[in-house]
């Protein structure tokens, strides 16, 4: 299991679509532990996404894929995994990506993709997690780190946050509470990832063999 650290920085690449927050603080903690965290490149199917511009600012390549180019979802997938796999990553991060990736490219990747979700998954898979979670009254939100299986947010949980909901609050300000965690728990499950520390049996997974507390971060902060 422990694939121990050569000394190198580990090779991610990360697909954005959007502010690109979570790319943010993965570049921020890329150095805070070993191995260290190398963005190969970072791709984005949106040629606006902010993400492009914080990743120009620290000399991170950048690649745009627009799915609008493309005329269907396995032509698309295709021409992301030629591009992935040009920089031979160790790892494929999904950070605000908002398309939908076929069954090929899922098991193309298969256990070195992962993505990030603005739910305590199970619960609310798909867009519209806030809105949701208020709707339904819920008194607990959070975000929930996965690896990728097919089936949409629907794989073996690496680290959830928890953050209180209140009865006041608006889905921007439930969403702004919750980022705050993504960004907390995200580059924690790279390190996991990068140091060999996480495997998965029966659909769970563990952290250096075992079910541990650390995979739930509880914060009562606002
Ligand atoms: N692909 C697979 N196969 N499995 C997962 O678990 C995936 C995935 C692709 C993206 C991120 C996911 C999220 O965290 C993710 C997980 C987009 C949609 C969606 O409906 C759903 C879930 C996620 C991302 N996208 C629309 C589509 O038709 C487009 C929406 C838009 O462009 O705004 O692909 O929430
Ligand atoms: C994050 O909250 C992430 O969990 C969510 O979008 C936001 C992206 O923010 N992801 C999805 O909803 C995927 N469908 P960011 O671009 O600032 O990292």
């Amino acid at each position: 299991m422990s694939k121990s650290s050569d000394g190198n920085p580990f090779p991610i690449v990360v697909l954005i679509s959007g502010s690109g927050s979570n790319l943010q603080s993965i570049i921020d903690h890329r150095q805070d532990f070993e191995p260290g965290i190398d963005i190969c490149t970072v791709i984005s199917n949106n040629p606006e996404a902010y993400g492009l511009q914080r990743a120009s600012q620290v000399g991170v390549s950048t690649t745009v894929i627009n799915h609008q180019d493309y005329p269907n979802r396995s032509r698309y997938d295709a021409a992301l995994m030629t591009e992935i796999d040009r920089h031979q990553p160790m790892l494929v991060v999904l950070a605000g990506f908002m398309r939908i990736l076929t069954t090929e490219f899922v098991n193309h990747y298969s256990g070195r993709l992962i993505n990030i979700h603005p739910s305590l998954l199970p619960l609310y898979p798909g867009l519209n997690t806030h809105q949701r979670a208020i709707e339904s009254a819920d008194k607990e939100a959070g975000a929930t780190v996965h690896f990728v299986k097919p089936e949409v947010d629907a794989g073996p949980i690496i680290i959830q946050a928890r953050v209180p909901v209140y009865g006041t609050d608006s889905r921007q300000q439930l969403a702004a509470r919750v980022l705050a965690q993504e960004h907390l728990i995200y580059p924690r499950a790279i390190q996991w990832f990068a140091q060999g520390r996480l495997s998965v049996r029966n659909d769970k997974v563990l952290l250096d063999g075992n079910e541990s507390s650390k995979q739930m971060v509880i914060s009562d902060e606002i």
